[in-house]
């Protein structure tokens, strides 16, 4: 359908194409209190495959965003009875940013400044009602075809290529938050820097593919094992840390010696067969210093596990 509207060029049939193939997943939010228009726009975005949600005013559009954060996208008009467009998207955006949730506002109102102060107050972009059908389709497809490049952006920058894990810059950037986080609140944390025994040893033997094979499953079990509460990032070669906030050194102590011995017996498959490998792996909490002085004590206590024979967790 979308497709017989008129002449198109070839690059945006892919991007269409591409686009509707993911659309069934995304879920995008109709906040008007015109029943009319509502249906109106759910018709155009079901065209395009979306999973269309509609609220009548803007403080129900509000409780729906906070107990369904996956929706995408957000089309907004801006007169609507309580909240309307300006409000909603004020408080929208003190929880979601522009990369999280795009927002493309409405308004049949001829105000001339309304598209405007609609981008000024957050939304992403604006559509001034009655539009044609063809306008309202590119304006989404662009608006979430930038949102996909920022996300990839934003991954390219922040996650480790061969694992998937976060990556070093990732890492300091959020030690740089948190510390001050850290310091008014009086959390603690503690740091676990970890490096693969002899790994030099698995390149050598099996070749560097094999081990490229062991670092992305041993940051997968690392991720499995802490990642759904902790940050767990490469923090470069064969070496990886585990930021954990809330908890005391005896604490990461235990899990970490946990984690080492649950590495120990379960041998790792790689296309030259299972391979055995052993962790070492430093710990050190957070008291007044620097991030430096706390990776430092981290290394320290790292290179004590492995001058203390390997496959071990030190404070
Ligand atoms: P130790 O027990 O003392 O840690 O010995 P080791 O052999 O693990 O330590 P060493 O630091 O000598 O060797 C680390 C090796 O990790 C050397 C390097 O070639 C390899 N390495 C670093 N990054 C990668 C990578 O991305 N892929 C693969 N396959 N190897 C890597
Ligand atoms: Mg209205
Ligand atoms: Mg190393
Ligand atoms: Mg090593």
């Amino acid at each position: 359908y979308i497709l017989k509207e008129n002449r198109f060029s070839y690059e945006y049939v892919v991007r269409l194409v591409t686009r509707l193939k993911r659309n069934e997943k995304v879920k995008v939010l109709v906040a008007d209190d015109s029943m009319v228009s509502r249906k109106f726009v759910r018709s155009l975005l079901e065209q395009q495959l979306f999973q269309v949600i509609e609220a009548d005013d803007g403080l129900s559009a509000l409780e729906i965003l906070k107990s369904q954060p996956d929706i995408t996208l957000l089309i907004t008009d801006y007169n609507m009875p309580g909240l309307d467009g300006f409000g909603l998207i004020l408080k929208v955006r003190e929880s979601f940013t522009r990369e999280e949730l795009a927002i493309i506002g409405l308004s049949s109102d001829d105000d001339e400044s309304l598209s405007a102060r609609f981008i000024k107050n957050g939304a992403n972009d604006f559509l001034q009602k009655p539009f044609v059908h063809e306008e309202f389709h590119c304006r989404v497809l662009n608006t979430l075809d930038s949102l996909d490049m920022i996300r990839k952006l934003w991954e390219q920058a922040n996650l480790d290529y061969l694992t998937g894990v976060y990556n070093r810059r990732y890492f300091f950037n959020l030690f740089e938050e948190q510390l001050q986080q850290i310091e008014q609140k009086k959390t603690s944390l503690t740091l676990a820097l970890l490096d693969i025994d002899f790994f030099k040893k698995v390149n050598d033997t099996y070749g560097h593919d094999v081990g490229d094979e062991v670092l992305v499953e041993f940051a997968a079990r690392l991720k499995h094992f802490f990642g759904q509460h902790f940050t767990v990032a490469r923090f470069g070669g064969e070496e990886f840390t585990v930021a954990f906030r809330g908890l005391n050194e005896d604490k990461v102590f235990s899990l970490m010696d946990k984690f080492r011995a649950q590495l120990e017996i379960e041998s790792i498959q790689t296309s030259q067969g299972p391979l055995n490998v052993t962790v070492s792996t430093g710990i050190a909490g957070l008291s007044d210093e620097s991030l430096d002085d706390l990776l430092q004590r981290a290394d320290k206590a790292l290179y004590d596990a492995k001058e203390l024979g390997r496959n071990l967790v030190c404070i």
